[in-house]
């Protein structure tokens, strides 16, 4: 079975699935074996690489020895195409639906194609929703779009389903890294209710608590960046 195979049983069966984001940018490659480590000793199921600004060369070599020493699945989570790695086992191919940027909906994917055809990476088809997370993300600067609304859950909702409709396979609603507030139970709670597709929720979540609470709101994967990056050991507390 492949990555989304796995996840859509997740999904079915209701085991819920936690996400470890590592920005390639803030490690450095003699680290990585400690983190790997730490990822370990978390109850994480994922491992997503990837960041808005990160233009590095160590990717290949990080997201090898994360593979080898977690044994988790690594995706990539792209802000560019030269963030595309044949070491991971996937990538998140995002679309930017909640933005107007044309680049973040068609330029980067013709871009990437080059890299994809030549790689083994499953390709699993993202509508990617940035929510308003109380401050500007590195994810709106960088991709110069406008938020939605956090009680704009109609629109929300009717970008998610227009994605489903698209063909997305999963739904990503992101309030951006360090986000002051996360997606809002209500907005997570709406959007699972009507879509079919398993739903990815992430951004400025900060306690195991939150995390319960997003899972029981409907969320079938949540990702977690910065809380684990500022202490890892996060997951024990
Ligand atoms: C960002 O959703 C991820 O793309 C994770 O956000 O760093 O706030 O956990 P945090």
């Amino acid at each position: 079975t492949n990555l989304y195979q796995q996840i859509l049983i997740s999904k079915a069966t209701n085991q819920k699935l936690l996400a470890i984001l590592i920005d390639p940018e803030k490690v450095a490659i003699e680290n990585v074996l400690v983190l790997s480590e730490k990822i370990k000793a978390a109850p994480a199921t994922h491992i997503l690489v990837g960041g808005s600004t990160f233009s590095g060369t160590h990717l290949n070599q990080l997201i090898a020895v994360l593979k080898k020493e977690t044994q988790l699945p690594v995706l990539i989570f792209p802000g560019h195409p030269s963030q595309i790695s044949n070491e991971a086992d996937g990538i998140l191919f995002l679309s930017l639906l909640s933005g107007r940027n044309p680049e973040y909906l068609i330029e980067h994917h013709i871009n990437s194609v080059e890299a994809l055809e030549k790689s083994n990476l499953e390709i699993i088809p993202t509508g990617y929703l940035l929510i308003d997370g109380g401050k500007e993300t590195a994810v709106q600067r960088v991709s110069q779009t406008q938020p939605i609304e956090q009680n704009n859950i109609e629109l929300a909702y009717k970008t998610a389903k227009a994605g489903e409709f698209l063909g997305k396979k999963l739904i990503y609603l992101e309030a951006g890294s360090g986000a002051n507030q996360h997606v809002s139970l209500e907005m997570i709670r709406f959007v699972s209710q009507n879509i079919q597709i398993p739903l990815i929720v992430g951004g400025g979540i900060r306690s195991m608590k939150t995390i319960q609470e997003i899972y029981q709101a409907g969320a079938d994967l949540v990702v977690i960046g910065t809380a684990f990056e500022n202490n890892p050991n996060f997951f024990e507390l």
